[in-house]
């Protein structure tokens, strides 16, 4: 297919605004996906997305469309209207130099629209839709699916408005230099206020109404309209085989990388060297693809999701990742219908998958290039790593799975790129992983998939955010794991990460979140008017305090009206100390947590109401204790279960009776003195949950 006639784009919004469901009308009207073998947010494949009604992984799905939308732009007798009706293209980070260039770079877009459109003015266009998830902890997913599209879908609920997720992809689709197209989704609902919402959009894209669309992906309204709108605004991919587009496209390529040289990050400084190098070689027919995904199959290996800048790969090819110098043969090259389709070749411009035969972990990553071998171009410019947020050990009930557990944690990693890991030792609980992740909610659906798709059983400790510690003896350190935090008396200073936060809400829960925030240690820095009566707050947490809860605090004590979106940005001093909870005397090093020194009483109190409410009895009384400061704080003593040996004894000698009761005591006392208690797994999973 002839690149001008590809869109690539995806689909970006905060959670819960309709992105899966309007892909699904997408993939309907395309007849990608047959009326039968429809389900809702059919994108959403894994067992817990659809469990949830979330998504968590992106997903591409190339889809087919006719449409004289291009031609209008191109036979139209004033092509003024459709060139000059202000596609809104949002390219905030790009130069003076290359806003200079602006209209020109414009003229190149609509330039290698298609100048031949068959008969029936209807000319066939490969579209390259990519479903994002919504939700803060799997942004990352958002982020590199941006690097593989020329133009965004924002969406926006007519129910709910610009939320603060709205805000943070919006932020990341023009860093990217992509085109956007604003459109407002569930106008069918009873609650849309798709006007107000239209007029706040306008206000935060600076565009006017005509261009946002309006959509409905329960009745399906607005939507072939919005895949001819996608055609017409979002450039054709700029990589080609064919010389006559590179020369245009070529320069479009040139502002995205200036865009990013200027965000100052470390993709910036790649891309100051992949302008010099990799620039010069974008008219190469040589083939060369960003690895923006990958996926794992035990029968076939890891399949690397990629989108291709140069040249064309064909089943059989030589090819390397660049990064990791690893040479392999492409034992098939498809595209997703949103199965995996095998298909002949993948060209400039297209996203597929090539199937690598690699099996052993560690060598595909996403951000690599996978090239072909012979005369091989540089690599592109690859992702920056996500910085996790939380961090919490996980350990194999029985030290026999710890390979199993590796094993799995490196299969897990093939198919989400955003947690890290690395073996740790634990006294009590063996040898382990400690892993980061990108938020609570990601930990919990890693700890969940390892349950179902690995069939292990964890024990995983508190999660944790990390702190810097000086000790008395001079030596500074990072402390993971809450049960490694030095006593008190040990520690010189103590430094924490900070958040930088959007709250976005309705004027009249102002207050109790203001005391909320105040409550988890916040400090409110500014408050905005924000679009349609609503205000904007922004806050300085430590992140300790964002993870205890804070979401759910004010979802609730805004009836599910306030958005949060947050940014790590600094780090500072933080005075917190350990708490151990003891468990029939022993403690539980996957209990103990980091808390602030003033809210250990209350924190000892509810953690200890906690496991007294979820452990199971023993035949022997045992308590359940929290101690920090070197003190036991709260205490309570869990009863053994009454079973009276002699109670089956009917009639007889009492003395009997007596004996046995008294043998029984005894045996109680040993087991009280001797045995441990056996902690469930769900007790862990129950302690690892808030609230
Ligand atoms: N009335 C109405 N409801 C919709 C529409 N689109 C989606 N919904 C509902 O909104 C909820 C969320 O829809 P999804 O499509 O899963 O939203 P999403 O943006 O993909 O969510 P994440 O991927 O988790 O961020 C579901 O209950 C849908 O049924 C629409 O056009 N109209
Ligand atoms: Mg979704």
């Amino acid at each position: 297919m002839d690149p001008k006639h590809i869109r690539n784009f995806s689909i970006i919004a905060h959670i819960d605004h309709g992105k899966s469901t309007l892909a699904d009308r997408m993939l309907e009207i395309t007849g990608t996906i047959e009326k039968r073998k429809m389900q809702e947010q059919v994108l959403d494949s894994m067992e817990l997305e659809r469990e949830r009604g979330i998504t968590i992984k992106m997903q591409p799905v190339r889809m087919k469309w006719k449409s004289s939308a291009g031609s209008e732009l191109v036979d139209s007798a004033d092509p003024a209207p459709s060139t000059a009706r202000q596609v809104p293209s949002f390219g905030s980070a790009l130069s003076s130099k290359d806003l200079a260039n602006d209209s020109e770079l414009r003229q190149s877009r609509h330039l290698s629209l298609p100048a031949t459109v068959a008969a029936d003015g209807q000319q066939e266009y490969i579209l390259n839709l990519i479903d994002t998830p919504g939700h803060i902890d799997f942004s990352y997913e958002v982020s590199r699916s941006l690097r593989a599209v020329e133009g965004s879908i924002l969406l926006v609920d007519a129910t709910q408005g610009v939320q603060a997720q709205t805000l943070t992809t919006l932020n990341m689709a023009k860093e990217a230099g992509l085109t956007i197209i604003p459109v407002v989704s569930k106008i069918d609902s009873p609650l849309a206020r798709t006007e107000d919402v239209v007029a706040e959009m306008c206000q935060l894209l600076k565009c006017s109404k005509e261009d946002v669309l309006k959509v409905s992906g329960k009745t399906g309204e607005g939507v072939a309209l919005l895949l001819d709108e996608v055609i017409r605004r979002v450039p054709p991919p700029f990589g080609s085989s064919s010389a006559a587009t590179v020369a245009g496209s070529d320069k479009w390529r040139l502002s995205r990388s200036a865009a990013e040289r200027n965000e100052g990050t470390c993709r910036a400084e790649e891309g100051a060297g992949f302008a010099n190098t990799a620039m010069n070689e974008y008219g190469s027919d040589r083939f060369r693809s960003l690895v923006f995904d990958f996926q794992y199959s035990n029968h076939t290996g890891v399949i690397v999701y990629i989108r291709v800048m140069n040249g064309t790969a064909h089943r059989h090819d030589k090819l390397v990742f660049k990064i990791a110098d690893k040479v392999f043969e492409a034992i098939e090259v498809g595209i997703f219908k949103p199965d995996n389709t095998p298909v002949e070749s993948l060209s400039a411009g297209e996203i597929g998958y090539i199937v690598t035969g690699i099996k052993e972990p560690g060598i595909a990553s996403v951000g690599d290039t996978v090239a072909s071998v012979k005369d091989s171009l540089s690599p592109l410019d690859g992702y920056q790593s996500p910085r996790p947020v939380v961090w919490a050990s996980i350990y194999p009930e029985s030290q026999d799975h710890l390979p199993v557990l590796r094993q799995a944690l490196g299969r897990l990693r093939l198919s989400d790129s955003s947690f890290t890991y690395e073996e740790e030792a634990s006294g009590t609980l063996g040898k382990g992983y400690r892993c980061g992740f990108l938020g609570m909610l990601h930990l919990e659906i890693v700890t969940e998939r390892l349950r179902r798709e690995f069939n292990l059983e964890l024990v995983v400790t508190m999660p944790t955010i990390t702190y810097t510690v000086t000790n008395k003896n001079g030596k500074t350190s990072v402390i993971y794991s809450p049960s490694l935090f030095p006593d008190d008396h040990d520690i010189v200073d103590v430094s924490e990460p900070v958040v930088t936060m959007k709250i976005i809400t309705p004027p009249e829960y102002i207050g109790s979140l203001m005391t909320s925030v105040y409550e988890h240690e916040g400090l409110v820095t500014s408050t905005d008017n924000f679009g349609d009566n609503r205000t904007m707050l922004t806050v300085n947490m430590p992140l300790r305090e964002l993870m205890r809860n804070f979401f759910d605090e004010v979802k609730s004590l805004s009836s599910g009206y306030a958005s949060i979106s947050y940014d790590i940005t600094d780090n500072q001093h933080a005075d917190v100390v350990r708490m151990d909870v003891l468990v029939a005397d022993e403690p539980v090093p996957a209990f103990a947590r980091v808390v602030s020194r003033r809210r250990v009483p209350e924190e000892a109190e509810t953690t200890v109401e906690k496991l007294y409410k979820i452990l199971p009895r023993e035949l022997f009384t045992f308590k359940v204790q929290a101690q920090a400061l070197g003190r036991i704080l709260s205490s309570r003593s869990i009863s053994g279960k009454k079973k009276d040996a002699a109670a089956t004894l009917s009639g007889g000698d009492i003395t009997r009776k007596m004996k046995l009761r008294e043998k029984q005591k005894e045996g109680r006392k040993r087991l009280k003195e001797h045995g441990s208690v056996n902690i469930p797994q769900d007790v862990f999973v129950k302690m690892m949950r808030n609230g």
